[in-house]
């Protein structure tokens, strides 16, 4: 079975460090956010990041497998409310920093901000993972002179009202529209092709059937050539088909980020490091047989 689609480049230049997407690559979640349902907010006390506890989790993720860190300080999950983009810049970029200094690590910056992609490229990072695609406002150009790759997620509406009442006549269709949409924008904004991760965007404004139908077409996603990332850890999805509360879903999100990197996911994000890294090891011991 072809896992990879031919035209994706097995190799995605990340500033001065080279991801090798030929096996599947593990992005481990590192939330600097107050309100983080995954981290209970233990990174923070009165109100700042604490540094210390983010280069731990940081040691320990790379310790268990991960390739890339995602470091993102806007809570995303549904109903979140925006946070300023001061305070963003604030709570993200002593992280890139720090994190550059001590690890051998691609560092992604989980941001929709123009500012921080400028800041973040100056201090180490490696990839911009933007949920917005690039639509705010001065992203594409901030991207396109970071030189970094970028990672353009499809979500539909902003977090606050996302899940309200997800509607598509064709979710498969609408979302690859989109990212080929995204993806001329890019183009034109001097963004080439092999700087481009593409990703559906599970539970970004989608039901359960909505993303099962793009979970079962990831293949025909991959095949535009581009790698693709996806993203399913702990997420609603994984609670609607197992029936567990968020902090039991690890079993779930594992079995799914097996499957994806099976239909030809470059990179899969999860929370639960050690544990997605042995089924992705799985996985890429199977490939060719
Ligand atoms: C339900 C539960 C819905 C949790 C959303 C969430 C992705 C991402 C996040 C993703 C990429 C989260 C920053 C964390 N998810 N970036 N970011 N792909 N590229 N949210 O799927 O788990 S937010």
């Amino acid at each position: 079975m072809a896992t990879y689609s031919p035209s994706v480049s097995p190799q995605l230049r990340c500033g001065d460090r080279v991801l090798d997407l030929s096996t599947p690559q593990l992005m481990a979640v590192i939330n600097v956010t107050p309100d983080s349902f995954s981290d209970g907010g233990r990174f923070h006390r009165a109100g700042r990041v604490q540094l210390d506890a983010v280069l731990l989790q940081v040691e320990r993720a790379l310790a268990d497998g991960a390739t890339l860190i995602d470091v993102g300080g806007e809570s995303t999950r549904p109903g979140a409310a925006p946070v300023a983009g001061s305070e963003e810049l604030d709570r993200v970029l002593p992280v890139v920093a720090a994190v550059a200094e001590r690890f051998d690590t691609v560092i992604s910056v989980d941001t929709s901000s123009a500012a921080l992609m400028r800041e973040s490229a100056k201090v180490g990072a490696g990839l911009i993972n933007d949920v917005r695609a690039l639509t705010r406002e001065g992203a594409l150009q901030a991207a396109a002179e970071s030189g970094l790759p970028v990672c353009l997620m499809h979500m539909c509406g902003e977090p606050g009202v996302m899940q309200r009442r997800p509607y598509y006549d064709d979710v498969v269709g609408e979302v690859e529209g989109f990212l080929r949409e995204r993806v001329a924008a890019c183009a034109a904004a001097g963004i080439a092709a092999d700087r481009i991760v593409l990703d559906p965007g599970f539970g970004f404004g989608k039901n359960l059937t909505h993303n099962l139908r793009l979970f079962s077409q990831l293949p025909a996603l991959c095949a535009l050539g581009y790698p693709v990332l996806v993203g399913v850890s702990r997420k609603t999805m994984v609670g609607e088909i197992t029936g567990r509360p968020v902090e039991q879903r690890m079993p779930g999100s594992v079995a799914l980020a097996a499957l994806a990197a099976e239909r030809g996911a470059a990179i899969v994000r999860a929370h639960d490091v050690r544990e997605t890294a042995d089924a992705l090891a799985v996985v890429a011991a199977l490939k060719g047989f």
